[in-house]
């Protein structure tokens, strides 16, 4: 038995893995780890089949000229990636880089993504984030002046828990890394607190909840600005500590005037006394917490409904309090709380636009949609060579059906994907990864919003095959080659050691660090080996409770963690208030202008009148997004991909259970199953993402036979929260009718 820790989600739950041989026979919970006590899910006892899939590659892939694939030896395929690259050398811009979830969650390409792009210096870069947390990010970089500072609901010490957007039940928490969070929602109420779900569809969350407040979407910012006016107008502000650490109060007091409960009550569907008993509520309770997640995220007015939430938290003294939202302090810091340079002065969004859609870049992305028309349209500046990290943008972005047709006119494409999966389908090359038993694991920025400050570290459970390139030296390889290099001249350990010997100097260099002011060659010689290991010790010994080169002799070291295989937890949340704020006023900016300036588009959403049916997204538990559908035992049972519709529409639409729908925006039509449940408010029908697996070309053997529809053709590119460029896949008009 092997105790490790599975890389599928924030849970982070310990596991337990069962050997012989070279096979793995079982996975179950383990009941000792220190963080998640015993907490597994259908895809943590499914891990091993990602190892044994027989359509996971093992050999990197070259594109034949009719279409079809031949594995090669790596030298083979970097000598490819070479010979396509060169055409695009010559011109930086045309060459662009989508990074996918699962780097999120990968040992090596979590801790080399930074290093690819500060080597490339490419500008192009694309993201499931800007489908996902971007809203997020420009308020914690407004705000907080740190766009990964992301504070915590603190659900083990609240007395009052307002969650709008999220599902945890399925996704298992998100920017919330928490295991076993039901539990922890159960734990709450016994203790006589109070939870309650805002949400179009009455989720497994909501169902476990004192109440669900289902709301039209789009509408959660109208909602939450209503309950800041009731907080000003009730006299219910209250700072507390923070009294002297806020700007921007007088402003926010005014720009909430006109939004009274009565005036948004219809817009988001919800009576104005509950929107008023919502806003007392919060301020009344002794420990509360507003928390938001996708669904507040990925919609109309995701980053004035991401401001306000945190603005909610902060207004009632709920803001780096326990109960409250807090900042967590890993055992090992995330190289994404590393304040890029260029915004040393405060951030400065928009500072280019995109060539086709004249887009404005927000925290150095453009929306994910854009991808399509900047690689399809000709002229100065088009997308010519493209290289996938981890990702499948053709299921999961908006208007991802036009990126499929796109891809085919690219010079170039090179995919680091452990799938020949609908996107990497058009790569000429593809550069495969280790299967989650063949790397160590210790997630790198997930701790950063973890409930408890903790950390843990499993070994590989098997080695890597021989003649692998693990996929941290594949990211150094290409962007080597990106810069000019011939594929046989790369030396990728010269790299890494230039791109650490850079890391340590900024370190020692930054005041507050335990190591300020130390000497970088007496910490260097402590790490000769090059690769994501020395990076983490570092980021251990360099942390709040590492051993800080012997300063602190009793502190962390990676060994020290190695030695407690069931993690270590170094207990709840603490304020942090002050290490955090990294603002040019050194406070809190409550009203950002940027922000604010998005009030008057929220103004004519309200005198607007719904549209009569609008379609939302879902995640279900045996998936993660697009890529778990080729784990057979997490496909049994009823095909999932269906539309959830309450019985009044149904009827109005003249679907049936069981029956198909057309399901046509302005984007697109699609035929999928009905399920009809009134789960769903009505006016909201709702779709899972991430499926579509019938595309020919693709090697996902199970996949494939659950193939489902894309929801995403549904999602107009062209919809996006203006301030942060995220996608809207949450509040699509629609229309049905039977299929
Ligand atoms: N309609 C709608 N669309 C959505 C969403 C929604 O809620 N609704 N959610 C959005 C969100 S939050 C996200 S994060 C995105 C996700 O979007 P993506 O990250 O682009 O897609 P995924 O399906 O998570 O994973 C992409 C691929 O990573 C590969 N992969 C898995 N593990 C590894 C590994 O260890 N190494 C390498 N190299 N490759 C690996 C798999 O082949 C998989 O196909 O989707 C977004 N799209
Ligand atoms: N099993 C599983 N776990 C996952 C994933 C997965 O695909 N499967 N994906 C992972 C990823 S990448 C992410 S980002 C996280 C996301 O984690 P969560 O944010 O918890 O995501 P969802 O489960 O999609 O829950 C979003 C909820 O928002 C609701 N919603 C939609 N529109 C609105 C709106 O306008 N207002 C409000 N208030 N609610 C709305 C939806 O009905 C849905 O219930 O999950 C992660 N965990
Ligand atoms: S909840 Fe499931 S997928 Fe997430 S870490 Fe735990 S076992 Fe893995
Ligand atoms: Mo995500």
């Amino acid at each position: 038995m092997h105790t490790r820790t599975c890389p599928l989600c924030e849970a982070m739950c310990g596991i337990e893995v069962f050997v012989e041989g070279d096979r793995v026979t079982k996975v179950r919970a383990n009941e000792n780890d220190v963080w998640s006590k015993g907490h597994i899910c259908p895809k943590g006892t499914a891990l091993h089949h990602l190892h044994e899939d027989p359509d996971r590659l093992r050999q990197p892939l070259i594109r034949n000229d009719d279409g079809s694939f031949r594995e090669a030896s790596w030298s083979e395929a970097f000598e490819e990636v070479e010979k396509r690259l060169a055409s695009v050398l010559e011109s930086p811009e045309a060459l662009a880089v989508y990074a996918g979830n699962p780097i999120a969650h990968n040992f090596s390409l979590s801790r080399y993504i930074g290093a690819f792009i500060q080597l490339t210096g490419i500008t192009a870069i694309y993201s499931g984030g800007t489908v996902d947390q971007w809203p997020r990010n420009v308020v914690s970089a407004l705000m907080y002046g740190a766009a990964w500072t992301i504070p915590v609901p603190d659900v083990d010490r609240t007395d009052f828990l307002l969650m709008l957007g999220a599902n945890p039940f399925d996704s298992q928490g998100s920017l919330l890394a928490a295991p076993y969070l039901m539990k922890r929602l159960h734990a709450l109420r016994e203790r006589g607190g109070r939870f309650i779900v805002v949400d179009p569809r009455r989720t497994g969350t909501a169902d476990r909840a004192d109440e669900w407040i289902p709301i039209q979407p789009g509408t959660d910012a109208a909602l939450l600005l209503a309950m800041v006016r009731v907080l000003f107008a009730d006299d219910l502000v209250n700072l507390g500590r923070l009294t002297d650490r806020v700007d921007g109060l007088d402003a926010l007091r005014e720009l909430c005037m006109d939004f009274t409960p009565e005036a948004v009550e219809g817009t988001c569907r919800i009576p104005a006394a509950r929107i008023r008993e919502l806003a007392h509520g919060l301020a009344k309770s002794k420990q509360a917490v507003v928390y938001g997640r996708i669904g507040t995220c990925t919609q109309e007015f995701g980053t004035l409904a991401s401001w306000l939430i945190d603005v909610l938290n902060i207004l009632t003294g709920n803001f780096d309090e326990a109960g409250g939202a807090m900042f967590s302090n890993p055992i090992a810091w995330s190289m994404l709380s590393l304040r890029p340079p260029e915004f040393e002065d405060g951030f400065e969004l928009g500072r280019f636009h995109s060539r086709v859609r004249g887009a404005p870049e927000v925290l150095g992305q453009f929306p994910v949609s854009c991808l399509a028309e900047e690689i399809a349209e000709p002229g100065e500046g088009q997308i010519k060579a493209f290289i996938t990290m981890a990702g499948n943008p053709v299921l999961i972005a908006p208007g991802g059906d036009r990126l499929d047709e796109a891809l085919p006119k690219l010079d170039c494409m090179i995919s680091v994907d452990n799938w020949l999966n609908e996107t990497t389908r058009h790569a000429h090359v593809i550069l495969p990864g280790q299967s989650p038993f063949e790397q160590p694991h210790y997630d790198e920025m997930i701790w950063s919003w973890a409930l408890r400050n903790a950390g843990k570290y499993s070994p590989a459970l098997f080695p890597m095959p021989e003649g692998t390139v693990p996929e941290w030296a594949v990211l150094l390889q290409l962007a080597a080659m990106v810069q000019g290099q011939t594929a046989a001249d790369v030396d990728v350990e010269e790299i890494d050691n230039f791109y650490f010997v850079g890391l340590v100097s900024m370190i020692t260099e930054q005041e507050g660090s335990p190591v300020h002011g130390r000497d970088v060659e007496e910490i260097l010689a402590e790490h000769p080996t090059p690769g994501p290991e020395r990076i983490l010790d570092f980021a251990i010994r360099s942390g709040p409770w590492g051993d800080a080169y012997g300063s602190n002799p009793d502190g962390l070291t990676l060994e020290r963690m190695k030695q407690q295989p069931n993690g270590i937890d170094m207990g709840p949340l603490a304020p942090r208030l002050d290490e955090i704020l990294a603002t040019p006023s050194g406070k809190i900016e409550l009203a950002p202008d940027y922000i604010v300036a998005d009030l008057p588009r929220l103004k004519e959403r309200i005198a607007k009148a719904h549209d009569t049916l609008v379609l939302v997204s879902r995640r279900q538990l045996r998936s993660n997004n697009s890529w778990m559908h080729n784990v057979a035992p997490l496909m049994t049972g009823k095909p999932r991909c269906t539309l959830l519709i309450h019985p009044d529409d149904a009827k109005a639409a003249g679907v049936e259970d069981g029956g198909a729908a057309l399901v046509r925006s302005v984007a697109g039509e699609i035929e999928v199953p009905v399920e009809v449940t009134d789960e769903m408010m009505p006016g909201v029908v709702c779709l899972p993402h991430g499926f579509g697996h019938d595309k020919e070309g693709a090697r996902l053997s199970v996949a494939s036979q659950h193939a489902g529809v894309c929801s995403n053709i549904l999602a107009p590119g062209s919809l996006v929260d203006v301030p942060s460029g995220n996608a809207v896949v949450n509040g699509i008009p629609v229309h049905i009718a039977p299929g």
